[in-house]
């Protein structure tokens, strides 16, 4: 979740005219940047980095393989099987979204005035939101911080990284003929450039649902990475024409999969989706970031609902 406003700007704002309102914001934004790089740089990251160092996890074929797809295009895909072998965990999950779909189409029948959405973002409803508790009851938390996961954002990063955002979408269809709006149009994420995503198709997803879209190599360190390139706090929303005119159509990558597919996926690259014209696209995800990012730019979307005693010491830096 981004940062809310600071106490400077609100006061500037309440002193000033509208006029002035540009200028707190800009050396609002520059301060926020300035935290973010100290941070990245000599503050919380590199402790975190030290952390890591000193205790490199071991991954499998499986993992490792996801990190250096991930380190040269910025994105990789895996069935969800292959890193979380037995029917059991994908069982729950399913059921996970049966029971949230099922609640999701009841309230949106009766007007939607109960789902979870955003402001700006109304297409996607959310299961959980901000705000929230979650724990170990929820089976897609429990693959999200699982050390099979974590080992591999963190290995990506090469930091304990913190788990910052999940949740399960239900992005609902729109009229072909509507605007693509918010995260269905082209951008980087603002949170990080020491960022990871997982996003676990729970349905099948064809051309008309709104698939999730990347253009590889466009991850801080690509090819494409200075396109627009990546910023704390950055607004990078580049119309298409504008984005075609320095990286070309040819370069996007559609993620139309089935079911239980995960996309891991650097979206301080550029990616949009969820702009489905015709079936609901159901799919949980996961965002873990660097230190940095949770000191200055974003909030965790939820409170951790089990016991800290049980949990490793990487799991435990992730969920606090
Ligand atoms: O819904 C999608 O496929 C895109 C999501 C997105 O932009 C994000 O999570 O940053």
């Amino acid at each position: 979740m981004h940062r809310q406003k600071t106490k400077f700007s609100r006061r500037v704002n309440r002193v000033f005219t509208h006029r002035a309102n540009g200028v707190a914001k800009a050396l609002e934004t520059r301060g926020i940047r300035a935290t973010y790089e100290l941070h990245d740089r000599v503050l919380s990251n590199r402790k975190s980095r030290s952390r890591f160092e000193a205790e490199p996890p071991e991954l499998d074929d499986v993992q490792r393989r996801i990190v250096s797809e991930v380190e040269a295009e910025g994105f990789s895909t895996v069935p969800f099987d292959e890193l979380f072998p037995g029917e059991e965990l994908w069982q729950e999950i399913e059921a996970q979204r049966n029971s949230f779909v099922g609640a999701t189409e009841t309230d949106l029948a009766a007007g939607g005035d109960q789902v979870r959405v955003r402001e700006g973002k109304e297409f996607v409803v959310r299961l959980h939101s901000y705000g929230v508790e979650i724990g170990p009851d929820d089976p897609w938390f429990r693959a999200a911080s699982s050390r099979r996961m974590l080992d591999i954002a963190n290995t990506y990063v090469r930091m304990w990284s913190k788990l910052e955002y999940l949740d399960v979408w239900y992005s609902v269809p729109q009229p072909a003929s509507a605007e693509r709006v918010s995260s269905q149009r082209w951008h980087r994420d603002y949170n990080d450039k020491h960022l990871l995503k997982a996003f676990l198709y729970l349905v099948d997803v064809d051309d008309s649902m709104g698939p999730f879209q990347y253009i590889p190599g466009s991850q801080p360190g690509g090819r494409y990475a200075d396109a627009w390139g990546w910023k704390p706090l950055g607004q990078n929303y580049p119309t298409e024409e504008e984005l075609e005119s320095r990286i070309p159509a040819s370069a996007v990558r559609a993620f139309t999969a089935p079911k239980a597919t995960l996309i891991f996926c650097n979206t301080a690259g550029f990616h949009r989706g969820g702009f489905s014209t015709t079936s609901p696209r159901v799919l949980a995800t996961v965002t873990y970031s660097s230190p940095a990012s949770l000191a200055s730019l974003t909030e965790r979307s939820f409170d951790y609902a089990g016991s800290f005693e049980e949990l490793d010491a990487p799991t435990r830096f992730a969920l606090t």
